[in-house]
């Protein structure tokens, strides 16, 4: 099957629902080039400074560079689009609250060859998760054109319902093309990896990713966001950060306190999770 294509024009509960059927979707031309532009420039020392990767799978031609909130500012309008919000929330509204999972341009360089096909979700230790429940939604925002020939992220549209581990090859693959300003969608569950870039030019890509918000972040936000940069961001994405409380307690600070109020230092605007009372409707929920 091909890859589903929006236009911006769509909504979350859109590419939700492309993603049920596919697992993958590709949203065209969400903002202008001149926006990734700009967060490429004010991510360019970082960028220059981080050493290729040190294994196959990180890719020994391919840079990946993290902490993106702390390092632009102009990233933090892509982690908290409207769209994707409105997406993500619509994938995972099955939990109380989703959380930030990482944040990473990745730069793949000429010569490097495809990445082994795989889940993301198996980051978590290859915990069977159950197959209809999404424990992730992930995004990658195209920097540059993505092309067959510089190593557009390669899927398996409707992998999502596949068996678990399975090894399987670039033939049964197909390449997510889009131009710069698109965002691609994929579950957790999607098997996929990044193009070999048979091209001269380096294929950048910013790759937000969201997940349940009772699982571990890959990327530790608290340490990769300086606390002094933290301490100015809007409460929203602190808490989308993990400054909250997943579920009803997880993540509380000693004698049972909200983690932002902690990193404030003072009340937060913005009421913590934890309530007991959707606590008690959840359990009603599953009694029924
Ligand atoms: O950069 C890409 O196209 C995908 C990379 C990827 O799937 C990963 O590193 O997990
Ligand atoms: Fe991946």
């Amino acid at each position: 099957m091909p890859i589903p294509r929006l236009a911006a024009t769509a909504s979350g509960p859109d590419v939700a629902a492309a993603l049920a059927a596919e697992g993958c979707a590709i949203v065209e031309r969400v903002v202008p080039p001149a926006l990734l532009a700009q967060v490429r420039a004010e991510l360019q020392p970082y960028l220059d400074a981080t050493p290729a990767g040190s294994d196959d799978f990180a890719g020994r031609r391919t840079r990946r560079t993290g902490g993106l909130i702390g390092r632009s500012a102009t990233c933090r309008d892509l982690i908290t689009h409207p769209l994707i919000l409105d997406a993500v929330g619509s994938v995972l509204g099955h939990v109380t609250s989703f959380q930030l999972h990482l944040t990473q341009v990745i730069a793949i360089g000429p010569g490097e060859p495809a990445q082994t096909i795989h889940r993301d979700q198996w980051a978590f230790d290859f915990f069977p998760f159950p197959p209809d429940y999404d424990v992730q939604c992930n995004t990658i925002w195209a920097m540059t054109d993505f092309t067959d020939q510089n190593g557009a992220t390669r899927l398996v549209p409707g992998s999502h319902r596949f068996e678990d581990r399975l090894e399987l090859t670039a033939e049964q693959t197909v390449a997510a093309e889009m131009p710069a300003g698109s965002v691609l969608f994929y579950t957790g569950k999607l098997y996929h990896g990044a193009g070999a870039n048979r091209s001269d030019g380096v294929r950048a890509g910013v790759n937000i990713t969201y997940a349940v918000s009772w699982v571990r972040q890959e990327e530790n936000q608290y340490l990769s966001v300086p606390a002094d940069i933290a301490r100015t961001l809007p409460e929203p994405l602190l808490r989308l950060m993990g400054y909250a409380r997943g579920a009803y307690a997880l993540g509380y600070v000693d004698d049972l306190r909200d983690p932002l109020e902690v990193l404030l230092g003072r009340e937060a605007e913005t009421a913590s999770l934890g309530s007991l009372a959707d606590a008690e409707a959840r359990i009603r929920q599953l009694g029924t």
